[in-house]
């Protein structure tokens, strides 16, 4: 049983499915049918635990489970002796202070001496005291954007992401606190072969990672254009040429950065590219 690693995620919530779909996608095998509190991966030495996203953080800072997905608002929040080791990209969030919409605001000066209900104290009362703003933190553990409609708080700080449930409570997002995502948090000492685990773990995802902001790209040219158009493709090492049938045309394959995709398509089609064909990749190892 000792070289297992243990990872906690959430059990249900926001960020469980992707937590879930992450795991798949490297290649793991979890059965989740069955509605437990831990599972064994089946082809991989990992064990799941299913927990509230806010007991995760302790629980890896006991070694309790290795390492956990949990938001970066809860890993600040918690403030526990963990440490961040990779970004996840999902499950994207910010937390945001807000007022009553037809509240005068014009900076952050104008939150003196109002009562803010929040669930996140620890990182609010940071925020404050790093803008030197004196304000009442006013903890609450739900509904938080109903608390100025009911006089319970002139504003709140909670998560936001598409703003309907400010928009729909009359509230206006004033000041950003915190940008969030979903992360992985390790336990501050894994045993070396926990951590052998943990490598090949991040590899994987490492790969699923950098596949996602990859395309793969095929597409036709002259041969006498070739050069130009492969100075415009930057590869992983250089484009892969190969002649069509057609008499002196070829075929270009290459990968092509997520970022610069539109730009790159532009001049190669201004080039004379025909047949551009775009796929994504599900795995780049590089
Ligand atoms: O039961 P458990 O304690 O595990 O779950 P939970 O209810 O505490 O958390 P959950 O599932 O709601 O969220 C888990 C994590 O998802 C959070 O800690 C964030 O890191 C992340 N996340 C991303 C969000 C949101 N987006 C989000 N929009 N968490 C909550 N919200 C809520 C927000 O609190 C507000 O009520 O959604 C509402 C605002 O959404 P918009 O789209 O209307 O702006
Ligand atoms: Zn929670």
């Amino acid at each position: 049983m000792e070289n297992m690693l243990k990872i906690a995620i959430q059990k249900s919530g926001r960020l469980s499915e992707d937590s879930i779909n992450l795991l798949q996608k490297c290649g793991i095998k979890i059965n989740t049918s069955l509605n437990r509190l831990k599972t064994e991966a089946e082809n991989f030495p990992l064990e799941i635990y299913f927990l509230r996203d806010d007991d995760i953080p302790k629980y890896v800072e006991d070694g309790v489970a290795d390492i956990g997905i949990v938001g970066e608002n809860v890993l600040f929040e918690k403030n526990k002796n963990v440490k961040k080791a990779l970004n996840l990209g999902f499950g994207k969030c910010r937390l945001s202070i807000a007022l009553p919409k037809d509240k005068q605001y014009k900076s952050i000066k104008d939150l003196q001496g109002l009562k803010i209900a929040t669930t996140y104290t620890t990182i609010l009362s940071n925020f404050l005291k790093e803008n030197k703003v004196k304000a009442e933190i006013h903890e609450i553990s739900g509904s938080v954007e109903i608390a100025p409609s009911i006089g319970l708080a002139d504003a709140i700080c909670d998560l936001v992401s598409s703003g309907s449930t400010l928009l729909s409570n009359g509230l206006k997002e004033v000041e950003v606190v915190l940008k969030s995502q979903a992360v992985i948090i390790q336990h501050a000492n894994l045993t070396k072969a926990k951590r052998v685990l943990l490598e090949k773990l991040f590899f994987r995802i490492n790969a699923l990672q950098t596949a996602k902001n990859n395309k793969y790209i095929l597409l036709n040219a002259p041969n006498k254009k070739l050069e130009k158009i492969c100075s415009i493709l930057p590869g992983m090492k250089s484009p892969t040429i190969l002649p069509l049938a057609k008499k002196d045309w070829s075929s270009i394959h290459s990968v092509i950065n997520e970022d610069e995709f539109w730009d790159i398509i532009e001049k190669l089609k201004d080039e004379g590219a025909q047949g551009i064909l775009v796929v994504p990749i599900e795995k780049m190892i590089i």
